[in-house]
């Protein structure tokens, strides 16, 4: 069991956004602690020098000359349904998105490259494929840096629920993610098994530069930079560093970590396999919180015409499932689990564990509550403002958490 751990002097504030022009790469023996306070809490973008896959399992068999080993996926996982995009067919903001059999997907790659990537070919990216659920086969092991990940741990926790936020992305040169931000604004870490990608990041508030004249943001921010056209009212050169687009290639065994709220778009510059987390944390469940609640009132407004209707406010919060993945429930069972589990390990004197081989330090467990309950406070006003007190809270065991809190930490404040 490995401990994460910070200092005790860490103080709990919400991220801000330093203007930093070049992205940092840090080595990967780099402590919990400086990559907390450096890149996780100030929400900075990084990449972590090549070094920690090597030791993986997919790090080895996945690989081979220095290309994707095919011949060895479409026999270990060849009988796997996997997600598909086909990244010449825009969907909405996306790519159209299809399920097929890993042999078939496999066939189609090594057609593709035999073809030499012909452009008239479809270009198929495999995609957010759970394969950890999907598989049970241990592939990789969390990085420490991003061990402390509330979202994965509430979905390991939860098998009942049959979902998680733990992909392998795998696709030909050329296969490329469209321009976009992560689910609930959450950061994301993306680990190089084999291959090579390009990122463009744009700091919070940027992509706003890149609206159109209807309110919708680029498909493809590329191509809308390399044409550089004047009639789309684009403003890359605004002459401001820090509205600069960030890139990032991002070579072979490298770790990019995204912070939240950061629009990108990824192109694999050579045939590429990755693991990509989605995550949250203390450091950016703020972020997250402010989001689903600025979501809420988007819902709200948008269905205020049939206020009069029967339980209208239970309509609006399945409307914010529908379109943010999560409601107000959610989240409360969510906040409720992460600062129970904690509260019950500090009580009980025992570890705390956030991934299997990782366990939180005591400073690490205070931060988390202390961050956790400056949501849950906010969120006990909105809730009491919107009068939706009795729909959100179930069980209303709300009390009794509070009273958890304040007992914790009238001992710890010391
Ligand atoms: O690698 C890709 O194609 C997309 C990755 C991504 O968007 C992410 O990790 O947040
Ligand atoms: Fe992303």
């Amino acid at each position: 069991m490995e401990t994460i751990e910070i200092n005790s002097t860490i103080k709990n504030n919400v991220s801000n956004n330093n203007s930093n022009k070049k992205i940092k790469r840090i080595h990967p023996s780099t402590s919990y602690n400086e990559f907390f306070t450096n890149y996780l809490q100030p929400n900075q973008p990084c990449v972590i020098q090549s070094g920690i896959t090597n030791n993986w399992p997919c790090g080895t068999h996945w690989n081979q000359n220095k290309a994707p080993n095919l011949n060895y996926l479409q026999q270990i996982y060849g009988q796997s349904d996997v997600p598909v995009a086909n990244c010449h067919v825009k969907y909405f903001n996306a790519h159209e998105k299809t399920t097929m059999k890993m042999h078939d997907y496999i066939n189609y790659w090594i057609n593709y490259i035999n073809n030499s990537y012909n452009n008239n070919s479809p270009l198929l990216y495999l995609k957010d494929w759970h394969c950890l659920k999907d598989t049970n086969k241990a592939i990789y092991n969390v990085p420490k840096f991003f061990a402390s990940d509330w979202l994965n741990e509430y979905y390991l926790a939860h098998p009942e629920l049959n979902d998680d936020y733990m992909f392998v992305y795998m696709g030909p040169k050329g296969s490329w993610t469209s321009f976009h931000v992560d689910v609930f604004k959450s950061y994301s870490w993306s680990a190089n098994i084999v291959g090579k990608k390009r990122w463009l990041l744009l700091k919070p508030g940027c992509e706003k530069l890149y609206y159109d004249s209807y309110g919708n943001l680029p498909h493809d921010i590329e191509t809308l930079i390399n044409n550089n056209t004047d009639d789309n009212n684009n403003n890359n050169n605004s002459g401001d560093d820090d509205n600069d687009i960030l890139e990032i290639i991002q070579e072979p065994g490298e770790i990019v970590f995204v912070p939240s709220g950061y629009y990108h778009q990824v192109t694999n510059i050579e045939d590429t396999i990755s693991i990509n987390h989605n995550f949250i944390n203390s450091c950016n469940i703020w972020n997250i919180w402010i989001e689903l609640k600025l979501s809420l009132n988007d819902v709200m407004n948008e269905i205020k015409d049939c206020y009069d209707m029967d339980n209208w406010n239970d309509q609006c919060q399945l409307l914010l499932k529908a379109s943010n993945g999560i409601n107000y429930i959610e989240f409360y069972k969510f906040l409720y689990f992460i600062l129970t589990k904690r509260i019950d390990s500090l009580n009980n004197n025992k570890q705390c564990c956030s991934f299997d081989k990782f366990t939180l330090g005591y400073n690490h467990c205070i931060f988390d509550i202390k961050s956790a309950k400056y949501v849950l406070d906010n969120f006990i006003e909105d809730v009491n403002d919107k009068n939706i007190f009795d729909i959100v809270i179930v069980d209303n065991n709300v009390d009794e958490l509070i009273e958890k809190i304040n007992d914790i930490l009238l001992i710890v404040d010391i």
